[in-house]
């Protein structure tokens, strides 16, 4: 049998073998047929072949973040990272860099670390003892009577890792997008002045949403729905997807409020040399990315109900509270805001085509102390509000997205975010398809 054309390649630029080359046809029609300004037809959120081809075209192929700096603050500290078929161990090296092995044994396949996080010198897997060091060589395999086995041969897998401003970034292809080097450039110098090497986790959510990973990325790049966010209201200004002259009666007075306190937050960045120009890149780069610095209501310092602080301690070298938010997106998996006092970073792990990781992290001042200079729950408050009711319109979408009478709806104009990814995404995958 001839091998099919429209097929994507693993990362090792195999053919994937367990799709039936008449399905896969299927699906690359599906691609082709996309209607440009609408959202996907329902086996995007509800196919399997569809989900192992993301796991592959995307997240096999693409820079994935996987934690902050914070997570891994000394030499031997480890995350396991998981999406799809794959869980990666993400582990802090000597030289302040972070190895990425693939937590798969390669005596029998056990997976070797079994927690979350922890701190390792020496990886042992548990079921028969093989030992790798921190970088993934086999240094120790007690096999009573062998003679010939060379343990050279048989190190743990490694992927690639880069660390930005003191976000973690994974990307397990063999050969890794050049692009996000130039990305970096982007983002670098808006995060870098917060320090994450001088933070600490305040608090670690993970919840798993009953949906689709797209779905669950779609939701975040609107603010269409944010009326469903009334938490997060207090301190976020209802602007999105308003233009200069047609402002609706109603919104006239947080328009003119916002318009204040963004060009006053601009006065100060300047002042203190901090970037704030929005750059949106969302699907016209293969790290594609948006970073701007915005206004918040209130005091204007964090997402509280009043706009004040929620941790007494500025990060890094900020002299100012008074920041709003740099917001980030970046394809595909991830949301980032800074604020002066902390940080709060999202990132989204495919867990099925139904179920979605997502973990939410909130960082402080590492000299911050609970409960002197901020109060955990007033500090989690809006967002894990907000990550509850993003789950359940998630989780109404992949409902929908079940139902026959489902059919893809238009996306309006202050949905051109969902839009971009969804076009990013739909680029990606076809460009392997190719
Ligand atoms: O998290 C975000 O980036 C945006 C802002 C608020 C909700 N979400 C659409
Ligand atoms: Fe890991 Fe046997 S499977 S040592």
């Amino acid at each position: 049998m001839s091998a099919p054309v429209n097929v994507p390649l693993d990362t090792r630029g195999r053919l994937v073998s367990s799709v039936p080359a008449e399905q896969l046809a299927e699906i690359s029609e599906l691609f082709g047929f996309r209607r440009v300004g609408f959202s996907l037809d329902a086996p995007f959120y509800t196919d399997p072949t569809i989900f192992s081809i993301d796991m592959q075209a995307i997240f096999g192929r693409h820079w994935i973040f996987a934690a902050s700096i914070a997570e891994l603050p000394e030499p031997g500290d480890y995350v396991t990272v998981d999406y799809g078929p794959y869980s990666l161990i993400v582990l802090r090296n000597d030289d302040g860099g972070v190895n990425v092995l693939h937590n798969v044994c390669r005596h029998r396949g056990a997976r070797v670390l079994t927690e979350p996080a922890g701190t390792t010198g020496n990886l042992v897997c548990g079921y028969h003892s093989w030992t790798y060091s921190p970088e993934g060589d086999l240094i120790h395999a007690s096999a009573p009577g062998e003679t010939t086995f060379d343990k050279g041969c048989f190190g743990l897998k490694r992927a690639s890792s880069r660390v930005v401003a003191g976000l973690v970034f994974v990307c397990i292809a063999d050969e890794p997008p050049t692009d996000f080097d130039e990305t970096s450039k982007i983002f670098e110098p808006y995060l870098a002045p917060h320090d994450l090497a001088t933070t600490k986790i305040a608090y670690q959510q993970n919840i798993i949403e009953e949906g689709n990973w797209k779905l669950v990325m779609e939701n975040n790049r609107e603010c269409y729905h944010c009326d469903g966010h009334p938490e997060l209201a207090c301190s976020l200004f209802p602007t999105w997807g308003l233009t200069e002259g047609l402002i609706p009666a109603h919104l006239e007075e947080v328009w003119d409020r916002n318009k204040e306190a963004q060009s006053s937050l601009e006065e100060r960045c300047r002042r203190y040399g901090l970037p704030y120009e929005v750059v949106e890149e969302l699907d016209t780069r293969v790290a594609g990315i948006r970073i701007s610095r915005e206004s918040l209501d209130g005091d204007g310092e964090s997402f509280s109900p009043d706009g004040r602080r929620l941790s007494k301690k500025l990060l890094g070298d900020l002299r100012d509270f008074r920041l709003g938010r740099c917001s980030m997106h970046l394809q595909p998996n991830s949301w980032f805001h800074f604020q002066g006092d902390h940080v709060i970073t999202f990132a989204v792990f495919p867990v099925n085509e139904h179920q979605t990781l997502v973990r939410t992290t909130w960082l402080v001042a590492d000299d911050a102390v609970e409960g002197i200079d901020y109060d955990l729950e007033k500090l989690t408050y809006t967002w894990k509000q907000t990550n509850l009711q993003d789950k359940a319109f998630v989780e109404l979408c992949q409902k929908g997205a079940g139902s026959p009478a489902y059919e893809p709806g238009p996306y309006m104009k202050s949905e051109y975010q969902v839009e971009a990814f969804i076009n990013w995404y739909v680029q990606r995958v076809q460009e392997q398809m190719a």
